[in-house]
């Protein structure tokens, strides 16, 4: 538990919040795929003077003075990342994934141009252009598809067709519930084929990629990356955008944070990241990346044996789509709701073609980053997911006995030292 002495005394019910909070992360278990716990040196940057600082601009050229070690940790930060990305500029200041999704587009779009991109319900992500967004407004987002609901397949063939037609500015990889690697040579070769600049939005499988469990982008030539900081990749709640070789492209991305979209940055956080970025280089980060992913499989393995339905089949990544209104006949919220009395935090989320509403869709996304942090393996990953089934089908009258099982596991893996 977290030394508050000073909330406490100031702001008791703030402490009592934090308190709180504290206690539902240490007593069950955390399965939201996009979620992490931090370690103990990145929360203590995110608490350091760093918070008071104004540093608008860049290392060496900023408009206001005292820059001294704000400069220090931005080029650790940059360097670190670059080396972990295998990238050759890296921006580490945007607050967060969407403000990095937002620069990127305003660094490399005009208003009316085109963006193709992966369609919302088959799993990309609202800054790829929800209608809910602004950036719809602004500019035009193109979709395409799975080829195969079943196995995940993109329908390359058709997304080449639409890219001839619509010419777009940007093809636009990545996702916010997919859980399949892409063909990230065909991404690259439809945009040259287009001149368009080829983006992956790694939000989601940063940490896989820098533990090198997952391929990396950038190897099959895409020109930029966004991503956030936080999610696999196990650093402070941020952005940030990665370019692979272009200096031009990544001058216009500089721009396009500072002074195009973001104010001041936020050094606390731009130090954390840093911190992140060198524990993520460390050999441990790669087996722990490899966890997440074999945590996954053992996940999937108990849903496959119950014959549930995982929207694509099962997963590469650290995640899974579960449809749990053809699989277990309740909705994603009421599974949801459940689970959550169980003890187990997860979304519900909408499978591709939902036909259900988006507050109560077809569909929860779980996944293994949080708990392999945790030290879950692949045994407790396959209970974990015993226990999900027993609920989903038992409803009401399993919570009880789950929440005890739940409770038992969090309590025999406790978050690590290191990482409270
Ligand atoms: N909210 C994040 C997620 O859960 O995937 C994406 O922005």
């Amino acid at each position: 538990m977290h030394f508050y002495g000073h909330i406490q005394e100031e702001d008791p019910e703030i402490y009592d919040a934090l308190v709180g909070e504290d206690k539902r992360e240490a007593e069950g278990l955390e399965l939201i795929p996009s979620e992490n716990y931090v370690s103990r040196a990145v929360k203590e940057a995110m608490a350091s003077s760093l918070t008071n600082k104004y540093a608008e601009g860049y290392p060496g050229k900023r408009y206001y003075g005292g820059q001294e070690f704000t400069d220090k940790v931005e080029m650790l930060a940059i360097e670190r990342a670059k080396k972990l990305f295998g990238a050759a500029y890296a921006n580490v200041q945007p607050l967060g994934g969407a403000n990095a999704n937002i620069a990127m587009y305003f660094a490399l779009l005009q208003p009316g141009d085109t963006v193709l991109g992966m369609d919302l319900s088959h799993g990309g992500h609202l800054t790829h252009g929800h209608p809910v967004t602004y950036l719809t407004k602004i500019f035009n987002f193109v979709r395409y598809k799975m080829k195969d609901i079943e196995t995940g397949e993109i329908d390359y063939d058709d997304m080449r067709r639409v890219a001839k037609e619509v010419k777009p500015k940007i093809v636009l990889a990545g996702f916010s519930a997919y859980p399949r690697e892409l063909d990230y040579a065909k991404f690259v070769d439809i945009a040259r084929e287009v001149d368009a600049v080829s983006v992956m939005d790694i939000a989601h499988i940063a940490g896989l990629i820098a533990g090198k469990a997952a391929k990396n982008p950038f190897d099959f030539g895409f020109d930029v990356m966004t991503t956030t900081t936080h999610k696999t990749l196990r650093g402070p709640r941020g952005g940030m955008i990665l370019t692979r070789e272009s200096e031009e492209l990544a001058k216009k991305m500089d721009k396009a944070i500072f002074p195009g979209f973001q104010g001041g940055p936020h050094m606390h956080q731009i130090a954390a990241k840093a911190i992140s970025f060198r524990e993520a280089l460390h050999p441990s980060f790669a087996k722990y990346a490899k966890q997440i992913i074999a945590n996954t499989h053992a996940m999937e393995k108990v849903f496959k044996e119950h014959g549930a339905r995982m929207i694509t089949g099962g997963s590469d990544n650290h995640l899974i789509l579960l449809d749990v209104w053809k699989s277990f006949g309740i909705s994603g919220a009421d599974a949801e709701t459940l689970l959550d009395r169980a003890g187990i935090t997860l979304n519900k989320n909408a499978i591709a073609d939902d036909t259900r509403k988006p507050m109560d869709p077809s569909g929860i996304r779980f996944g293994t980053p949080a708990m392999t942090t945790r030290g879950l393996r692949e045994a407790e990953s396959a209970e974990v997911a015993k226990i999900m089934v027993e609920v989903l089908t038992k409803r009401d009258d399993a919570v009880a006995a789950a929440h005890t099982k739940v409770r038992a596991l969090a309590l025999s893996h406790p978050i690590p030292e290191s990482f409270i």
